[in-house]
C-alpha cells in the first residue's frame, strides 16, 4: 500500500481550532448538497436514495440537549449512508408559526416575524457549531408565503372535495391564549401551552375530515409493525379507537316535537335484555326537551348548564365522578316493552356514538355504580360457566363471558354468539343496525390567532354565496405585517382596518376574508414533501421530489404519536388519492426512531427550592442555608428544575465532537439518556486517545512489513470491528455499541503503538479505518487526523469500509463445553474443525471426562464454533 506523506499535527487536541475549520471546508466543497438526479451533462445519478429526517424544530431561540441528541442521531445516519454510497437527502427547516412568537409580540412588542427570524438565526448558528451535515439549500421556514401558498391550495382542494368544512361545535377555549384548542392540545383539562383551565364554547369552526381515513389509518399501522416503536403504534390504535357494535332505537313513551325515539350505540348487544336505564349526554337535543313540563325540568336544566361548561378531557377521564339526573321521561324497551327511565349523565359524550347509551348495571362497572346511586334495578343476563351471578348480593358488575339468561329466545346461547343473533333479529325488526364507531374526531383547524397560515376563504356578504375559496390568481393570501397585538377574544386579523375586506369571487359584491388562521400542526403535516422539491414553485412536490419518498428514517419525540404522526399519515394518503403522490406510496415514514429524553438529577433545598448545581456543596448541602438538599433523581431537564445543561457552553468546553459522542454513547437512541459529568470526560479522553494514536503514528518511520502472523492478527481485528460497527450503525442503529467497539479497538491499537518501532501498511490501514468508522460520530476530529495522515481528499468523501468475512474469521474457536447444560470447560480448537474433532477434544478435557465418567452419553448438541452440550444419563 502506498503510505501518504504525513503532515504536521498540533501536539494536543484542540477542538475549538479544528471544528470551525472543517465546517467551512465542507461547506466550500458542497459535500452535503444533493444534486439533481439528471445532471446537466446528461448523466443520471443512479445511487440508491436515503432520506433521513428529524422532526423540524420550532424556533424558540434555544437549543437544548434534546435537540442535540435528536440531530446527532440523524447526522450519524446521514454521514454513514453518504459514505456507504447512498444519495442522502438530509435537510432542515423551521416550524415557524405558533403561539410563542405571538406571545412574544404581546409581551416584548416585537413582531412575530422578527422574533422568529432572529431565533432561527441563533439556532442555526448553534446547529452549525455541532457540525450537522444538512443540505441547507433546501431550508425553508413555514411562515413564508412561498411555503404556505401550497398549504392554501391544499386547503382549497380539500374544501372542494368535502374534506374541509365548517361546523358549529362545542370547542375547547383557552381564556388566556384567547384561542380554540384542538382536543390534542388539552392536557388534563388545561391548555397544553399555558396550563390555564380550558372552557367550553360553541363556535363555528373549520374542520378537516380526517375521519374519512380512520379505517385506513388504522389498518395500515400493520405495515409499520417492527419499523415504528410498538408504543407509538399502540397509541395510534387507541387514538383512532375502533369499536364494533350496533345502534339500537328505543321509542319514547311519549313522542313529542323532539321526535319519537332515542338512538344509542352499544358494543355489547348481547346485554340488551339487561338494560334498565338509558343515559344521554347533557348536550343531547333531547336533554332539555324530555324534561319539559315534568317535575324534573329545573334539575335537568341546572345539570345541563353545569356540565356543558366542563372540558372534554375531564368529561372523558376514568376518574370523573359519575353523575346524572332523571329526565322524568321513559323509553320503551324494544324487546320486552318495559318502561326504561331516561337519565342525563355527565359520562355520556355527545361526540361519541349516538351521544346516548343503554345502561346495563349487571355487566358494566360504570352502569353498576350509577344504578346503585340512583336506585335503578339490576338485571343479570349473562352467567359465567363455572359459577353463578345473582342480583343479590351482587357487589360488582360481572363483565366476563358466559351464557345468556333471561334473554327471551336467546337464552342459553353463548354471549358472543348471542350478540350477533340479537343484532340480526333486531335489524330484521327495524330497530337496529350494525355500526362501527371511531374515537378519532375530525381535526378542528381554525385558530383565532394572527401568527398562522391564513385560511384562504372569503364569505360573500350580500350575494348569498356563502364561503368561497380565494381564486388561484390571488394566492397566496399573505398575512398583513402591520397588526395590532392586543389580547382579546378575536384575532388581530379581525381587528385589522382593511385586510379582511375583499370581494366575492362569484358576484364581485362585498365579501369578508376568513380571519381565523390554521392550526400549526397543518404546516408539519406535509413539510417532508417540500424538502425534496424545495425549489419547485408550481406545486408542493414534483417528480424529482417524489423519487425521494418515503422518508427512510424519521427521528423525533414519541410525544407526537397522536398529533403530528397521525396528521402526516392522513395527508400522505389523501395526496395519494388525489394523484399528487404515487399510488404505491402508502406511508410517509418507513422507519421511525423515537429518541428518549435527556434526564439529569435535580437538587431541592427545603427552604430555597430547586438549586443550580453550583448552589450545592460537594456533600449535598444548600450553599445558602446549609440544610441538606434532597436529590430528585433522573428527572427531565427543565428550567424550573434548574438542571438544564446548555449545549453551547458544553461545546465550548469540550468541542462538538465530544458533545456529539457523549449523546450517542450514553444510551441506546430510543431509551432515556442520563446526564453524567464523568461520562462526558470519559468520551473526551477517548477522542484524545485517538488523537495521540495518530500523532504517535506520524512520529514513527516506515519499517519492514510485520510477520505474517502479526499482520493476520491486525487485519482480523480490523475486519471484525468493521463488521460490528457497520451492523450497529446501519442495521441496529445502536450507536452506543458501535462506539464501544471503536473504543476497544483503540485500546488495543494504543497498546500496540507503544512497542511499535515503525509503521507498516497494515498498521496504517487500521488507523485509517478507525478514522473512517468514527467519522460519522466525531467528524471534525477524524477529518483533521485524516488530513494529517497526508490525504488530499476529504474523509467525508471516502467510501465506508467493507469487511471481509474470511479475514475477520478467528484462527481458533473458543468452544464452551457443557454437561447437562452446565458449563464444565472451554476449549480452543482450530477454526473450521469438524464436529467430530470437537467431540473428541471435549471428551478428553479433564473436567468433562470427570463429569461424564461412568455415565451414558445420550446426546451431543453442537452450536458450530461456539458451544457443545453433552447430555448424559445413568
Ligand atoms: C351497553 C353495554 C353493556 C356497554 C356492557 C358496555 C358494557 P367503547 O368500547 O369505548 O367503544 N357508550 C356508548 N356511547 C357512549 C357515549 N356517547 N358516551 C359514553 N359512553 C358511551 O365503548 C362503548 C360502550 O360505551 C357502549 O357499550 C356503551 O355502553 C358506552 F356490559 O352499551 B355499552
Amino acid at each position: 500500500m502506498n503510505v501518504p506523506a504525513p503532515k504536521t499535527l498540533n501536539p494536543t487536541y484542540q477542538p475549538r481550532d479544528i471544528e470551525p475549520k472543517w465546517q467551512a471546508k465542507w461547506q466550500e466543497a458542497g459535500v452535503f448538497a444533493v444534486p439533481p438526479t439528471h445532471l446537466p451533462d446528461g448523466t443520471v445519478d443512479s445511487r440508491p436514495k436515503y432520506y433521513v429526517l428529524e422532526m423540524f424544530p420550532y424556533p424558540s431561540g434555544r437549543l437544548h440537549m434534546g435537540h442535540m441528541r435528536n440531530y446527532t442521531l440523524g447526522d450519524v445516519l446521514a454521514r454513514a449512508h453518504r459514505m456507504a454510497g447512498y444519495r442522502v437527502l438530509y435537510p432542515l427547516g423551521w416550524d415557524a408559526f405558533g403561539l410563542p412568537a405571538e406571545n412574544a409580540a404581546l409581551q416584548a412588542q416585537v413582531h412575530p416575524r422578527e422574533w422568529t427570524v432572529k431565533n432561527i438565526d441563533t439556532m442555526k448558528k448553534s446547529l452549525t457549531r455541532m457540525g450537522l451535515s444538512y443540505d441547507w439549500n433546501r431550508e425553508f421556514k413555514t411562515c413564508d408565503p412561498s411555503y404556505y401558498v401550497h398549504e392554501q391550495r391544499l386547503f382549497i382542494e380539500m374544501w372542494k372535495r368535502g374534506l374541509a368544512y365548517r361546523k358549529a361545535a362545542v370547542v375547547n377555549f383557552c381564556p388566556t391564549c384567547a384561542t380554540v384548542l384542538a382536543n390534542e392540545q388539552v392536557e388534563d383539562g388545561r391548555c397544553w401551552r399555558c396550563q390555564s383551565l380550558v372552557e367550553q364554547k360553541e363556535l363555528e369552526q373549520w374542520f378537516l375530515r380526517i375521519t374519512a381515513y380512520a379505517e385506513e389509518l388504522l389498518a395500515d399501522l400493520s405495515l409499520l409493525e417492527g419499523k415504528w416503536p410498538d408504543k407509538v403504534l399502540n397509541m395510534q390504535r387507541q387514538w383512532i379507537g375502533r369499536s364494533e357494535g350496533a345502534v339500537f332505537r328505543f321509542s319514547l313513551e311519549q313522542p313529542g316535537p323532539h321526535g319519537s325515539a332515542v338512538e344509542i350505540f352499544t358494543t355489547r348487544p348481547d346485554t340488551l335484555f339487561g338494560v334498565t336505564f338509558l343515559a344521554i349526554a347533557p348536550e343531547h337535543a333531547l336533554a332539555l326537551s324530555l324534561s319539559q313540563g315534568t317535575p324534573q325540568e329545573t334539575a335537568v336544566g341546572d345539570f345541563v348548564k353545569q356540565y356543558q361548561r366542563q372540558d372534554r378531557a375531564t368529561r372523558n377521564a376514568e376518574e370523573l365522578a359519575k353523575e346524572g339526573v332523571f329526565t322524568g321521561a321513559y323509553a320503551i324497551h324494544p324487546a320486552t316493552q318495559e318502561r326504561i327511565p331516561i337519565y342525563v349523565a355527565n359520562f355520556v359524550l355527545m361526540e361519541y356514538g349516538a351521544g346516548a347509551l343503554m345502561g346495563v348495571p349487571a355487566h358494566d362497572t360504570r352502569d353498576f355504580t350509577f344504578a346503585r346511586a340512583h336506585q335503578i334495578p339490576i338485571r343479570v343476563v349473562i352467567q359465567p360457566t363455572n359459577s353463578s351471578v345473582e342480583v343479590f348480593p351482587l357487589r360488582e358488575a360481572y363483565t366476563g363471558p358466559g351464557t345468556l339468561q333471561a334473554s327471551g329466545v336467546f337464552t342459553g346461547q353463548a354471549n358472543d354468539e348471542g350478540s350477533a343473533a340479537i343484532v340480526a333479529w333486531a335489524e330484521k325488526n327495524g330497530w337496529a343496525k350494525p355500526s362501527v364507531q371511531y374515537k378519532l374526531r375530525d381535526w378542528l383547524l381554525s385558530r383565532q390567532r394572527y401568527w398562522g397560515c391564513p385560511i384562504p376563504m372569503v364569505r360573500c356578504l350580500q350575494g348569498g354565496h356563502g364561503y368561497q375559496p380565494v381564486p388561484e390568481g390571488q394566492l397566496p393570501v399573505s398575512l398583513p405585517e402591520e397588526v395590532d397585538f392586543q389580547p382579546g377574544g378575536s384575532s388581530p386579523l379581525q381587528r385589522h382596518p382593511t385586510w379582511k375586506h375583499t370581494t366575492c369571487p362569484v358576484c364581485q359584491g362585498p365579501a369578508e376574508r376568513e380571519t381565523d388562521t390554521m392550526d400549526g400542526f397543518m404546516e408539519s403535516s406535509w413539510y417532508f414533501l417540500r424538502y425534496p422539491s424545495a425549489t419547485y414553485t408550481e406545486g408542493m412536490i414534483d417528480a424529482e421530489g417524489v423519487s425521494f419518498l418515503p422518508v427512510d428514517q424519521y427521528i423525533g419525540g414519541a410525544e407526537h404519536a397522536t398529533k403530528h404522526l397521525i396528521y402526516a399519515r392522513f395527508f400522505t394518503k389523501m395526496l395519494r388519492d388525489w394523484g399528487v403522490l404515487p399510488s404505491s406510496l402508502k406511508e410517509p415514514f418507513s422507519s421511525l426512531l423515537t429518541q428518549g429524553m435527556v434526564l439529569k438529577d435535580a437538587h431541592r433545598c427545603p427552604t430555597h427550592g430547586y438549586l443550580y448545581p453550583e448552589q450545592v456543596t460537594h456533600d449535598k448541602h444548600c450553599k445558602e442555608c446549609g440544610q441538606p438538599v434532597q436529590t430528585v433523581e433522573r428527572t427531565k431537564m427543565s428550567k424550573s428544575f434548574r438542571n438544564v445543561v446548555e449545549p453551547l457552553p458544553l461545546m465550548e468546553k469540550y468541542g462538538a465532537d465530544t458533545a456529539r459522542l457523549f449523546g450517542l454513547f450514553a444510551a441506546p437512541p430510543d431509551t432515556v439518556m442520563e446526564w453524567n459529568d464523568v461520562a462526558i470526560e470519559g468520551v473526551h479522553r477517548f477522542l484524545q486517545r485517538v488523537y495521540r494514536l495518530v500523532a504517535r503514528t506520524l512520529e514513527l518511520p516506515k519499517t519492514e512489513p510485520p510477520s505474517a502472523a502479526e499482520e493476520r492478527a491486525m487485519t482480523r481485528l480490523m475486519h471484525q470491528t468493521i463488521r460490528r460497527v457497520t451492523h450497529d450503525v446501519f442495521v441496529r442503529k445502536q450507536f452506543n455499541t458501535a462506539i464501544a467497539a471503536l473504543m476497544e479497538w483503540t485500546n488495543v491499537l494504543t497498546e500496540q503503538s507503544q512497542a511499535l518501532t515503525g509503521t507498516t501498511p497494515p498498521w496504517i490501514a487500521s488507523i485509517e479505518t478507525l478514522l473512517q468508522l468514527l467519522n460519522p460520530m466525531a467528524p471534525h476530529l477524524c477529518e483533521e487526523l485524516w488530513q494529517a495522515l497526508g490525504h488530499e481528499t476529504l474523509l467525508v468523501q471516502t467510501a465506508w469500509p467493507v469487511h471481509n468475512d474470511q479475514l475477520a474469521a478467528e484462527d481458533t474457536w473458543q468452544i464452551v463445553i457443557q454437561v447437562n447444560g452446565k458449563k464444565r470447560a472451554e476449549i480452543a480448537i482450530p477454526a473450521q474443525s469438524s464436529e467430530k474433532d470437537v467431540h473428541t477434544q471435549a471428551l478428553q478435557t479433564a473436567n468433562v471426562a470427570e463429569h461424564t465418567k461412568g455415565r451414558i452419553i445420550k446426546k451431543m448438541i453442537y452450536v458450530p464454533g461456539r458451544l457443545l452440550n453433552i447430555v448424559v444419563g445413568e
